[in-house]
């Protein structure tokens, strides 16, 4: 028997954020810790700058390898492109293996296995480390491998979920930045993207990648990873956790860690993602400014009290509010960490007294800002249901849209050039997701997919009234994207 032969794909991503997968490498880097065990060449190819005609080309490499396993990574954005790169693939070697891991196919096998018979064999749900490992030693075997799902006799199989990585095993998987050359753009808006720490307990309910234990990296093994990527020329790190400073004791200790590094190396800095409760306190951020953090993105979401409890964004939205405007803002404002804003638009059922109360607060804190001589970005996002959330989840109880809507919506949404165009354009969050917002409702309902102008011409409209609030800026995607 040939030796296996496994392909990590990171698909082309036309029209979305620049930017490769860090979970491919994560996979591959784990990969390389079980050598022994796998026999198993592994290589990534990274299509994330390329176009069709590429891929198309590129699989006739494939078309006489035997024993080829073709794992593609894919988001919802990116999942009509992920089903292409598959496609091609079989086309090429019609005896490959197709799997498919990532947050779209995490969020919705069953889908996917039914609706692409032929095209994609497997999908490895929620981490990939353990899952792939077990399923390449195994291979053609695939009963025992954990959290795979299949089709058997037209029967959804569901194998066990492997357990979390532990801390340890975070901490033995490396940084491949070495091959640089084999990746487009290190991370979004020019920065190197980097992973300290894994999940988020809390279950707000737009979001992809809530309700999951936090694991974090070891500090020393931080600083051995950020000495890395400087020495490897990248000085500005995304810190890409989805909850940064979730807990204030690690929070000092790191950047304690991060500022005695910057003493050691060259200078460097970094931004991070958090939520508003975290920074409560000036000492935090007077700790993360003293370790190089350059500015905080805030998942604010909203500034208006039913649209933070439509979000479950939190339990107490005047509390919430509260907090933002008495204490964080102006904390931050007090220090040199920037203060960037995500902020949602287009939520379900939104009114002009929702927009101006989120007016009546960008105008407070751009006046704030202002008298400070600083500035206070807003990150627009479009509101989008993702499958895996409690919107998803809730919309098909409520009969907004059916369960399989995603394999209709991401087809659709792709021929749509101005507005992919235009949601690639203005929003972060955006794309893939099915903006529920700004369709019709009755057509959505049976997969039927409107966009009803009135509603892009408010959003835009409202986009046009933060760019010009004092204090405010708006943050402008167009430059990075692919
Ligand atoms: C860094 C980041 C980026 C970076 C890098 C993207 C990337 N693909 O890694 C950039 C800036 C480029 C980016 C862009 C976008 N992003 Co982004 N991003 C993130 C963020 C914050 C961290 C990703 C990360 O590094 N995680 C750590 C790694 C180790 O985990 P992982 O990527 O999930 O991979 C693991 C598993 O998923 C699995 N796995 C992944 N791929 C595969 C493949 C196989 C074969 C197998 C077996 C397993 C497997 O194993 C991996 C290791 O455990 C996440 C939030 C999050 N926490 O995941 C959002 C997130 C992935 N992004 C999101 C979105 C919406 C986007 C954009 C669409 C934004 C835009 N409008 O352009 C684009 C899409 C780009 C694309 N290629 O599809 C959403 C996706 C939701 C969804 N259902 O699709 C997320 C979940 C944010 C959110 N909470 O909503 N993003
Ligand atoms: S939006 Fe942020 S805080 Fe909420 S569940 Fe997602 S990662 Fe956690």
């Amino acid at each position: 028997m040939a030796r296996k032969r496994l392909l990590l794909i990171i698909p082309p991503q036309k029209g979305l954020l620049k930017g490769f997968a860090t979970g491919i490498v994560s996979l591959a880097e784990y990969l390389a810790l079980k050598e022994n065990e796998i026999d198993t060449y592994i290589e990534i190819l990274d299509y994330s700058l390329f176009g069709a005609d590429e891929v198309k080309i590129n699989s006739l490499d494939y078309a006489n390898i035997e024993n080829l396993i073709v794992g593609v990574t894919t988001t919802t954005a990116s999942y009509q492109s992920a089903l292409y790169v598959a496609k091609n693939f079989k086309r090429s070697n019609a005896n490959c293996t197709v799997i498919f891991g990532g947050h779209h196919a995490s969020a919705d096998p069953e889908n996917i296995l039914r609706s692409h018979l032929g095209v994609v064999d497997y999908v490895i749900t929620g981490e990939g480390e353990i899952a792939i490992y077990e399923f390449i030693k195994d291979f053609p075997v695939v009963e025992n491998s954990s959290n795979l799902v299949y089709l058997k006799d037209d029967k959804i199989i569901r194998n066990k979920i492997a357990p979390f990585l532990s801390e340890a095993d975070l901490d033995l998987i490396s940084l491949s930045y070495k091959e640089t050359e084999l990746y487009g753009y290190s991370g979004k808006f020019d920065t190197i993207t980097y992973v300290s720490a894994r999940g988020c307990p809390l279950k707000c309910s737009f979001c992809a990648v809530a309700n999951q234990k936090i694991r974090t990296k070891n500090f020393h093994q931080i600083k051995d990873d950020i000495r890395k990527l400087l020495l490897l020329g990248f000085n500005t790190i995304a810190m890409e956790d989805n909850f940064f400073a979730h807990s204030s004791t690690r929070t000092f200790e790191l950047c304690k860690k991060l500022e005695s590094l910057q003493k050691e190396t060259s200078p460097f800095k970094w931004d991070c993602q958090t939520r508003v409760e975290s920074l409560k306190s000036p000492y935090i951020i007077k700790a993360m400014e003293n370790a190089g953090c350059y500015a905080a993105y805030l998942g604010v979401e909203a500034l208006n009290f039913e649209h933070l409890t439509y979000l479950g964004k939190t339990k107490n939205p005047d509390r919430y509010l509260d907090l933002l405007f008495n204490i964080v803002i102006p904390n931050m404002l007090n220090s040199e960490v920037d203060c960037f804003i995500n902020l949602q638009l287009g939520i379900p059922g939104s009114n002009g007294s929702h927009h101006k109360q989120t007016m009546d607060s960008l105008q407070r804190i751009g006046f704030m800002a202002k008298e400070k001589n600083k500035l206070i970005t807003v990150f627009p996002m479009l509101h989008v249901v993702y499958p895996g959330t409690k919107h998803y989840t809730d919309g098909i109880h409520t009969k907004a849209f059916t369960s399989n809507v995603f394999e209709f919506f991401t087809k659709w949404e792709i021929d749509q050039t101005n507005l992919y165009s235009w949601l690639g354009e203005n929003f972060a969050h955006g794309t893939g997701g099915i903006p529920q917002g700004i369709l019709n409702t009755e057509q959505l309902k049976a997969n039927s997919f409107q966009i009803v102008p009135e509603r892009i011409l408010e959003i835009q409209n409202q986009l046009s009234e933060i760019r010009h609030t004092d204090g405010i800026k708006v943050f402008e995607y167009k430059p990075f994207i692919t």
